[in-house]
């Protein structure tokens, strides 16, 4: 039996024993407090393999002390039960019991995003050149359409061009046409395929064409078919990407996820991070849509409030506090 036990007065200092034996790789299998025997003193006590060594298994497969925390503290802050467990199980497996520290935690959940995840930063240089959002109502497709416009016209200095598919309401258009007048980018407006294309031919120069497009309630399929219509009828193929708000519910995610198929998205951008109380939802829809993550943006500052989606803040977001048993 491979097995090894550790005991210390403290977990970090138990690790540290674990750790200068065995490597950083060692698998932790449980964790658990006790009283020595001879001092009286509580004690904690760590259950390790060497790296490499065969985990052992129950009935209901590796179960250990970690992995049930970890499982808990996702569901709790709304990942979806079964891509908890899944998760939860990955980071056991990969780092033995992913003991209740935080930043272990954090750093195996980090490698599992990785792996498991597709992270996939849609506006970067030698990309599509044409990029739409698409998504319901209000949930901030213009203004992040804007922020990445700021961002490729006056950080990385690319010939920036925008187009608004907004087929009914002026005030969509007028929206979009400040923000290009404010970064000094020109802007087409368009309502069906041939208009679209023709938008598209007069932004010839561009290297990247950003394009907006009008929100759609749910119950309006009608509505979101044209918008398909118009993107999807040029010659020059247009990359879809799904902007979803991070505190949606489970149910609105299904309908607004099964509405926009008609779109082809390919690619998903979570809005609103800031107003989300818990970010599993970002979890929820990645594995709902089965889209790679873009971009997040966090408030309503141009251009500020937007990021680059990575597994390290997808982490952060959900083990934004102690792992604690409950
Ligand atoms: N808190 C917060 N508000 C945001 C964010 N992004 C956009 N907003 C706000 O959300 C509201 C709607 O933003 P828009 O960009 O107009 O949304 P839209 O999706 O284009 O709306 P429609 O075109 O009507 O479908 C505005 O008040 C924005 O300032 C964000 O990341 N966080
Ligand atoms: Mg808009």
């Amino acid at each position: 039996m491979q097995e090894r036990i550790y005991r210390a007065p403290r977990f970090d200092q138990a690790l540290a024993r674990v750790k200068a034996e065995l490597g950083g790789d060692a698998v932790i299998l449980s964790s658990r407090e006790l009283e020595n025997a001879h001092t009286g003193k509580r004690e904690v006590e760590l259950r390790a393999l060497p790296p490499g060594a065969p985990i052992p298994t129950t009935k209901f497969g590796v179960h250990t002390d970690g992995q049930r925390l970890l499982t808990r503290k996702l569901e709790r802050v709304g990942v979806p039960a079964a891509a908890a467990n899944t998760l939860g199980r990955a980071v056991a497996r990969a780092h033995g019991g992913a003991p209740p520290s935080l930043s272990v935690a954090r750093d195996a959940l980090v490698e599992v995003l990785r792996r498991e995840m597709i992270f996939a930063p849609a506006l970067a240089q030698g990309g599509a050149r044409v990029a739409a959002l698409v998504g319901p109502t209000g949930v901030g497709k213009t203004t992040t359409l804007a922020k990445l416009a700021a961002k490729a016209s006056l950080v990385e200095h690319r010939r920036v061009g925008l187009i608004s598919v907004d087929d009914y309401r002026i005030a969509g258009a007028e929206q979009l046409g400040r923000y290009a007048d404010l970064i000094g980018i020109p802007m087409e407006v368009a309502h069906d395929a041939r208009s679209f294309e023709v938008a598209l031919r007069r932004l010839a120069d561009a290297d990247l064409i950003l394009v907006d497009t009008a929100g759609r309630s749910p119950c309006d399929t009608d509505a979101t078919r044209r918008t398909a219509e118009t993107l999807h009828g040029a010659q020059e193929a247009v990359e879809v990407q799904l902007c979803v708000a991070a505190a949606t519910g489970h149910s609105e995610l299904r309908v607004m996820i099964e509405q926009h198929t008609v779109v082809r998205p390919r690619k998903l951008l979570i809005t609103k991070l800031d107003e989300a109380v818990h970010h599993g939802g970002i979890i929820g829809a990645q594995v709902m849509a089965g889209l790679p993550l873009t971009y997040f943006t966090t408030g309503q500052r141009v251009p500020e409030d937007i990021e680059v989606a990575s597994p390290e803040r997808v982490a952060s977001l959900l083990i934004g506090e102690r792992l604690e048993r409950s």
